[in-house]
């Protein structure tokens, strides 16, 4: 018998690898769906419409804010897997949207478990909380560890670690296999428009293009562990797949700043940036023409920012030989291409 997963947010970046990863692996799909006034299953229509999925793959609408409605579809799918990887997942639109990000983040996570022991289903389901590297906030530590003690600065990191200690909690009360994935940052050309990498790997391409002047970012001099989504999903298959449940850091060990990632999306197209100024009056400018091709604008900045962030994934590689395959050159190539690729059929 094929086993049963039901992803939540399965329309997002993640969602759309993951499930690509279950089916390849015979698991039957069921994902969670927003209904909203366009539709916006662009991710995975390719494996929606596919004939060879026809039985395999199914959709569902649901809302992490309905707990009604997550209990029953957890009797009706009767899953053996269940991703929790639903959320607004936009730090700086945590700030503006604080009681929302609660409740989905945070609440969200426990209507679903509370699902799972309501339902009586403790012992059959296997469960995994999409938990992120924004709960160590501004953590002392240069190496970050699933040891590091949490200090969120944000209403989403702060939301977040609520679910991943009340899925630490429901699996030491009622005995369910319950496991963090404690991801750091991954991007892919599926990657939402607003986030710092796909945003980016956009606007340079619109420069190449000639359909945009200038890009403006917020904080230059924040450092992120970026990785690629395709390998974290992997991550996270390989998570749910371990004989106990367990607390799992996903990240590359190396970080680059906003700064050097501009740096190589330009030098793709190669253009070498140098920068002049400083704070909201610092410049990026090709440096063959003196064109000015980077601006600060201050409505980028956040409330409050986590400056550095690295991770030790020593820990999954120990216990599964997990690897971030991607690096950061080749994710950067790949989200450049596919950019170039679609604005260059626009043209
Ligand atoms: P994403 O692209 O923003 O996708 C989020 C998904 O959640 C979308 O399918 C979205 O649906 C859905 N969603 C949002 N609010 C919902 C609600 N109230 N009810 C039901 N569904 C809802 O995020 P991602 O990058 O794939 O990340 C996946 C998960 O990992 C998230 O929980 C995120 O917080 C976490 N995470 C991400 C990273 C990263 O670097 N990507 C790192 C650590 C942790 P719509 O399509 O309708 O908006
Ligand atoms: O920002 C800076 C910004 O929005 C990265 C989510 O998936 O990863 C993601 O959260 C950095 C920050 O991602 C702009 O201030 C500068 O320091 O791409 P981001 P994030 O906030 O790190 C974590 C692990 C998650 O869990 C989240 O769900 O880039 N930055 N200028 C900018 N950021 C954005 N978005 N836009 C800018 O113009």
């Amino acid at each position: 018998m094929s086993k049963i997963a039901l992803i939540t947010g399965i329309t997002g970046q993640d969602g759309s690898y993951l499930a690509e990863i279950l089916l390849e692996k015979k698991i039957i799909v069921h994902g969670l769906v927003r209904r909203s006034s366009l539709i916006k299953t662009d991710r995975i229509d390719n494996l929606y419409y596919n004939p060879k999925y026809k039985s395999k793959f199914f959709l569902h609408y649901g809302d992490m804010t309905d707990g009604l409605n997550l209990v029953s579809l957890v009797k009706k799918i009767n899953p053996d897997y269940i991703f929790n990887l639903a959320a607004q997942s936009h730090v700086q639109v945590s700030f503006e949207t604080p009681e929302y990000t609660a409740n989905a983040d945070g609440l969200g996570t426990l209507r679903l478990l509370e699902a799972i022991r309501i339902l009586s289903k403790t012992k059959k389901i296997k469960f995994y909380q999409a938990s992120t590297s924004e709960m160590f906030g501004n953590s002392e530590k240069s190496l970050i560890n699933e040891n590091t003690k949490f200090e969120p600065v944000s209403p989403y990191g702060s939301a977040k670690l609520y679910s991943y200690w009340i899925t630490r909690n429901y699996r030491d009360a009622y005995g369910i296999y319950a496991s963090n994935g404690i991801l750091f940052n991954h991007e892919s050309p599926r990657r939402g428009e607003t986030f710092v990498t796909r945003k980016v790997a956009r606007a340079v391409s619109e420069i190449y293009f000639n359909k945009s002047k200038y890009l403006v970012v917020g904080n230059l001099n924040a450092k992120r562990d970026w990785g690629h989504a395709r390998d974290y999903a992997f991550g996270m298959y390989q998570i749910i797949c371990q004989k106990k449940p367990a607390d799992y850091i996903l990240s590359t060990g190396k970080n680059y700043t906003v700064r050097k990632f501009i740096e190589k999306c330009f030098k793709f197209i190669n253009i070498k940036i140098v920068w002049k100024g400083k704070g909201l009056k610092e410049v990026g400018i090709n440096k063959k023409n003196k064109k000015v091709l980077v601006k600060v604008g201050k409505r980028f900045f956040r409330p409050n920012e986590v400056h550095d962030l690295r991770g030790d994934s020593s820990k999954a590689k120990k216990a599964f030989g997990w690897n971030p395959n991607t690096s950061i050159d080749d994710l950067i190539k790949e989200m450049m291409v596919e950019e170039l690729k679609t604005l260059g059929r626009e043209n």
